[in-house]
């Protein structure tokens, strides 16, 4: 078996979505390799749809009582494929200054920025997130993205952008305060236990929305 289908079977079998790989190039900013090495390829993991949220659950991480479970749960993961492959994880949380993930995303994947800001797939729409990335000193043999439009620009109504109960989005501009604010409040409850109601308008990919106790995990996370 060659090393990316070696690579792409043990993700599979960690319970993380393969999100794409890309070879590196000038404006990637990817971080050195620990031993000084250059980063030359970066493969992205993550969660796609709802189905690695349940198998989040049944770790032992979920369960344990201890801060952070799901950033525990992915590191485990994703350092022990590092170990296993010679390659080196890199986290959507490590920072500031944080790691460009969405930019990573736009070059591993036909995804596009949203006017919410998030980045949508077109057949994930909204709902799919970064857990890490694994970078590697050596080029993986790995096609780049296919290409697909923006979902976005063939959506007439928009509705993400005039469904946000505090007007806290528009076009290019979200501010995370006066959301924080409303999701805190009592008139906040139902962002906060099923999620951020913009998001939820959104026609693509809705049959991957997150159930409510994954959408409030997230929404609490947000607000720490
Ligand atoms: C800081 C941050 C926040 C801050 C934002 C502060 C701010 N001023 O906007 C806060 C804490 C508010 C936040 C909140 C959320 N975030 Co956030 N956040 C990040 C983080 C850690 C860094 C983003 C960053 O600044 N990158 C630095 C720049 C240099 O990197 P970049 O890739 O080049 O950035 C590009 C994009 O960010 C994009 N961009 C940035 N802002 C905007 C705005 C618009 C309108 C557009 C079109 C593009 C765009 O342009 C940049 C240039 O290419 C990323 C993880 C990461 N490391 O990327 C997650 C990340 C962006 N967040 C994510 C998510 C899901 C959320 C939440 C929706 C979480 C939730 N509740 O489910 C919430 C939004 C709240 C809500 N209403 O639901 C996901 C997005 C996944 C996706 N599908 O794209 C990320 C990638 C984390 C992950 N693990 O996957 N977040
Ligand atoms: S509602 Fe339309 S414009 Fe908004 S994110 Fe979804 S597809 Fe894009
Ligand atoms: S979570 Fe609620 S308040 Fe915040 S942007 Fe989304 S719809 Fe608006």
């Amino acid at each position: 078996m060659s090393i990316i289908n070696a690579l792409r079977a043990a993700v599979s079998d960690s319970g993380l979505a393969w999100r794409g790989a890309f070879n590196v190039g000038d404006a990637d900013d990817l971080p050195p390799m620990p031993d000084g090495r250059a980063t030359r390829s970066v493969v992205l993991l993550g969660f796609a749809g709802r189905g690695h949220w349940q198998t989040f659950l049944a770790s032992a991480e979920a369960r344990d009582g201890a801060p952070h479970p799901l950033d525990r749960w992915s590191r485990s993961r994703i350092d022990g494929l590092a170990k296993r492959f010679d390659g080196h994880g890199l986290y959507p949380s490590d920072g500031p200054p944080w790691l460009p993930f969405q930019r990573w995303g736009t070059r591993a994947e036909p995804v596009h920025p949203s006017p919410l800001g998030i980045l949508i797939h077109p057949r994930w729409g909204l709902w799919h997130a970064y857990r890490g990335a694994l970078a590697f000193a050596d080029d993986l043999a790995e096609p780049m993205r296919a290409a697909a439009p923006s979902p976005c620009v063939a959506c007439a109504t928009k509705p993400c952008l005039s469904s946000c109960p505090v007007d806290a989005i528009g076009p290019g501009r979200y501010d995370w305060r006066r959301c924080a604010d409303h999701v805190r409040s009592a008139a906040g409850d139902d962002c906060l236990k099923t999620g951020c109601r913009a998001r939820r308008t959104c026609p693509v990919g809705a049959e991957h929305r997150y159930e409510p106790a994954e959408a409030e995990f997230h929404m609490r996370a947000f607000l720490r």
